[in-house]
Order: C-alpha cells, then structure tokens, then sequence
C-alpha cells in the first residue's frame, strides 16, 4: 500500500491531532508599535520613501524564520590547514552570511545611519532596519555593529587619512566594496577590565607599528579591518596607557596581517556568529591617535555597539511577543484558543505593555543620537545621550532574557523544543546582558556618566516628556526624584555608591521607558485614536 501524501501513518485508526504551527506575517506590517513610532517622528515624505524597503524586510524576516525550521541548522566552520601543510585559517560561514554583505549593502544597513539626505532622522531610518532584520541575520548584525561602530570612532578620532581610507568602505551601499571592522577589545586578563590588555605595539626597524598578543573574543575576524586596543612598548601598566589601532586584517595579495586563528568559540548561543581567538604576531598597524587615552578613542564605538545591542535585543523580544501571540491564537485548550483565556491574555499583555515601553525608550535613544551626531542637539543633549545609551543597554539587555524565557514558557512543552525556533532565541537572547558589557559594568558606566552631568538632566528630559503626554499619572517623577536624592546621599561614599549602581541604573530606566511610552500613547490616543499604547502604560509601572 502506498500513503497519500499527508495521510497519517496509523491510517487505519483516528488521525492523531497536529497542531498547527505559529505563523508569522509581514514583520513590518505587522508591527504597530513600529509602525506608529515612525509615523510619529518621521516627516511623511521620508517615512513614505523608505516603506517599501522596510516592507521588504518585514517580508524577509518571516520567509527566513520560516525557512530557517524547516533546514538543518548549520554553523561556521575553521579549516586551519590546507592538504599540504599550509597554514591558511579559513572560516566558512553558514548561507544566510554569505548574503550578509549583499543585503547589508542593499538595505543599507549601516549607510542609512549616515545619509546625509535624512539628517538627523538618519538613525531612526537605519535602526528601524536593523530592528527587522536582526533576527533573520543570524547575527550578521554583530559585525555591522562594529562596522558602524568603527565608523564612529574614525570620525570622531580626528585621523583624516584613516577617516579617508576607511569610512567610504565602512559606509559603501556596494558589497563589493563594503568592509566589515571588528572590535577587538577582549584578552585573556580583561574583559570588562581592559586595563588588563597585554598585547604590545613595537616600532620595526622601518618605524611600522606592529602589534604582538593574544586576542580572546574576536566576532569579527572575518572583517576586512579592525580597531583594537595594544600597549604601546614601554608604556606604563595602567589603562590610561594603552593605545588605540587600526589595522587591516590581510594584506594586499590577501594573506593574512600577522594573524593566526586559533579556534572558533563554543558559545551558548549566537552560534552562526563565528567568534574567534587569535594571536597577532607582527600584525601591521597604525595609531588612530595619540600613543595613550585608547579606550577614551574607542568609547564612541562602544557607544554605538550598545546602541546596535539595544535595538536587536528589541527584536529579539518582538519576535517571541509575535511568536507568542501566533501560537495563542492557533492553540486551542480548554476550549478555546490560548489567547482568549484571561491569564494567558494577561501574560501575553504584560509583556507585551514592558515590551512597548523598552521600544521607545531605545528609539528615543536613537533619536537623540542621530541629533547629537548632525549638531542639532545642545550641550545637555549630549550628556543626556552619555547616560541614556547604557541605561538602554542594561534594560534591554535583561528584558530580552525574561521576554525569550516567557515567551517559550507560553508554548508549553513545544517551547522546549529545539526546531520550535523558541529556544534559540533564548540561548541568542542571553548575550545581549553580556556583550558590550554586563549590567553591572553598564551601571557602573552610569556612574560615570552620572558623576559629570548629575541625575538632573534624566528628570529634566523626563518631566518634558510628561508634559507632552499631559501629566504624570505612573509615579515617574516621584521615581527619578527618589533616585536623584539617593544619588546625591550615595555620592559621598564610593562603596555604597557601587554596590546601589545597579538598582539606581535599573530604577532609572524602568522609570524613563514609561516617561517615553506615555509621550507616545498621548499621541497616539489624540492624533489616531488607538488606545493600545495607552493600555500598556497602563500595565508598565514606573516603579517595581
Ligand atoms: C547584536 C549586536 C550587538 C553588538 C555586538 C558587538 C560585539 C562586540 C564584541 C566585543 O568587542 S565585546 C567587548 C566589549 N567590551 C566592553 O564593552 C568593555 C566593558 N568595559 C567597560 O566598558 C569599562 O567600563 C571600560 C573598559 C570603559 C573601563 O575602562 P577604563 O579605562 O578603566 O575606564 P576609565 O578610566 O573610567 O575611562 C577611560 C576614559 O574613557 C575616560 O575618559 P577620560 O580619559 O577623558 O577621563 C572615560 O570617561 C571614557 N569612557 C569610558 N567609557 C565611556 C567613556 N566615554 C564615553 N562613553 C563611554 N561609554
């Protein structure tokens, strides 16, 4: 007997019951707190000029998920050696980045972030796109971080010549030219401490800069350059010593610049990202800047990588809140379909509402930057964008673990089922706290910022934002002034400083989001008359 196609295999007895899979729509369509956001801050010519390509990716991004569980799934691999003994480190990467160059330069995805015909909306435009793509890129978004981050730096360093060379490339729309850059901060001895770096620049004996060490986190081997942090020889042991470089990974027949690849990393997650430990041995290099006060030269590209971890850590909690809901409504218990039970409704509107209100935060975020980088923002602004950017990370970052981790719950015992998809967005989801650093390395950062410009400037922002939305009906500002009280009462004793850094940042935070998302659920209530961002103001407590 032959079976139809389709008929189950116990065709003789009652079919067994299939549950239908969550489907996803177009990812932009779909999406109204994208959707109304853009409407918001966008002038109408430019949102209408740019919705085609931001249709095309929401588009993309459900074909890839799609596709992405019904294929094996694959990860990138090192061949070190070649048949005959040569030494050749070569790193295959998985389908979906060998198009990363191609759609990157297609859609823009670092250039739009500095297209000078959109001015200071520049960064919304990109970072919309990078929201929907994120997820379908298998984390190529990792390295365009970087790339953008690099862009940054080398713009702000003041080195014409290096700014010349590599920011056409960096920024290229072609991806025959585009270059991709690492970051390469991370060593053996230090992590979140790169005081701790060791690897050493020495002078050859045709004066060339040459970089010698051990670099223990390179996500971006694969790139055409990176920057990277060295102590130049004789420098003292402190951090304020080190310098920073820019070096380019091969050389002009294409063989690798001094640098051996040792093996690829083993992660939790992320895993077609292929992150590297190498050696660099005589690896040729150049000085962005002065011999010292490198990671002072390399903060604006971390500045914007905690911008790129914020908005995909975003996507990741808009996936499973889409994820989510799809299966609510496909799953039937009880009765009815998941999302018409009041708990799990509730559940899923929950997180949806602290969702909603981390989004934006992190595109007022983006706003700001993009002002701060065209000269349209004042003095305060920028202080403000200091302090806000790991305040977005940090949230985010921890927000993206709880959300993947609910939203897998939400499916049952199918959450745990690997080709579900569900978890790997919560293995991919536990970087975002980790990379570009950890929480408490990110409320520490706040200090800093905090220790310049106070928390005055947080609850000035805020209280304007409340007045836009019509008063302060969630606690937002006895919250900040609470915070700002403890702050300065901590300031005299470092330690106790320390130690509340975290929950100072994390108050800080919670209590923003809900100053933007009520900003943005008066307008949407006035100017469209949709409630829904009203309703998740109403479940986002400024306070714990
Ligand atoms: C999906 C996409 C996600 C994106 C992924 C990208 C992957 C990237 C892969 C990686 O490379 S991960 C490695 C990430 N590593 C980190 O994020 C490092 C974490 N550690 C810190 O951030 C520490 O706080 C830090 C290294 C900055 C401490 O360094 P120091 O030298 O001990 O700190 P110090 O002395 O306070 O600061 C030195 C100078 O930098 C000061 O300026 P001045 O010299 O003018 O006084 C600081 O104000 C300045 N600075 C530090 N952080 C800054 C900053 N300036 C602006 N913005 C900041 N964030």
């Amino acid at each position: 007997m032959t079976l139809a196609a389709g008929a189950p295999l116990d065709a003789g007895g009652a079919a067994d019951f299939v549950q239908p899979p969550p489907l996803l729509g177009n990812q932009y369509r779909d999406d109204r707190v994208l959707g109304e956001h853009l409407a918001r801050v966008l002038p109408a010519a430019m949102h209408n000029a740019i919705e085609d390509d931001l249709a095309a990716l929401g588009a993309h991004a459900s074909e890839a998920w799609t596709a992405a569980r019904a294929s094996v799934p694959r990860s990138p691999e090192l061949t070190q050696w070649d048949a005959y003994g040569a030494r050749i480190d070569r790193i295959d990467t998985t389908p979906t980045w060998r198009q990363g160059a191609r759609f990157a330069a297609r859609y823009g995805l670092v250039a739009s972030g500095h297209a000078p015909e959109h001015g200071s909306h520049a960064r919304t435009d990109q970072f919309a796109r990078v929201y929907l793509h994120h997820v379908a890129s298998e984390f190529y978004t990792c390295p365009l971080a970087m790339s953008d981050g690099a862009a940054s730096a080398l713009a702000a360093s003041g080195n014409a010549d290096l700014a010349a060379r590599a920011l056409p490339h960096l920024l290229s729309r072609d991806a025959a030219t585009a270059w991709l850059s690492g970051q390469w901060m991370t060593e053996t001895s230090g992590g979140s401490d790169v005081g701790g770096t060791q690897t050493l620049a020495r002078r050859d004996a045709h004066g060339q800069w040459r970089l010698y060490g051990r670099k223990w986190f390179t996500s971006a081997i694969i790139g055409e350059m990176a920057l990277t942090l060295a102590r130049p020889e004789g420098a003292a042991a402190h951090a304020g010593a080190l310098a920073l470089f820019y070096l380019e990974t091969r050389d002009a027949d294409g063989r690798w610049n001094g640098i051996r690849i040792d093996r690829l990393k083993d992660k939790l997650g992320t895993r077609e990202l292929p992150t590297a430990e190498i050696h660099l041995d005589a690896t040729a290099a150049q000085p962005v800047g002065e011999l010292a006060h490198g990671v002072r030269l390399i903060a604006p590209m971390l500045n914007v990588t905690r911008t790129w971890n914020a908005v995909c850590a975003l996507a990741t909690m808009r996936r499973c809140l889409a994820l989510a809901n799809a299966y609510a409504m496909a799953r039937h218990a009880f009765g009815r379909p998941l999302a018409e039970q009041p708990l799990h409704r509730a559940t899923l509107d929950d997180i949806g509402a602290e969702f909603e209100a981390a989004f934006h935060f992190v595109f007022h975020v983006v706003a700001l930057l993009g002002r701060v980088e065209r000269g349209d923002a004042h003095e305060r602004d920028k202080a403000l964008l200091r302090v806000l950017t790991p305040l977005a990370k940090l949230w985010t970052g921890k927000l993206a673990v709880r959300i993947a981790s609910e939203a897998c719950e939400t499916f049952g015992g199918a959450g745990y089922i690997e080709n579900t998809g569900m978890p790997l967005l919560l293995r991919d989801a536990q970087v975002f706290p980790i990379w570009e650093g950890t929480t408490n390395v990110l409320s520490l950062d706040v200090l800093r910022a905090l220790s310049a410009s106070g928390v005055d400037g947080l609850v000035d922002e805020a209280g304007a934002l409340l007045a836009e939305a019509g008063g302060d009906r969630h606690g937002v500002r006895a919250t900040l002034d609470a915070a700002r009280r403890w702050h300065a009462a901590a300031s005299t004793d470092r330690d106790a400083l320390e130690a509340g850094a975290r929950g100072l940042a994390l108050t800080l935070a919670r209590a923003f989001a809900a100053a933007t998302l009520a900003r943005h659920s008066a307008w949407s209530t006035r100017t469209r008359g949709d409630t829904s961002a009203a309703q998740a103001l109403a479940r986002s407590p400024a306070t714990d």
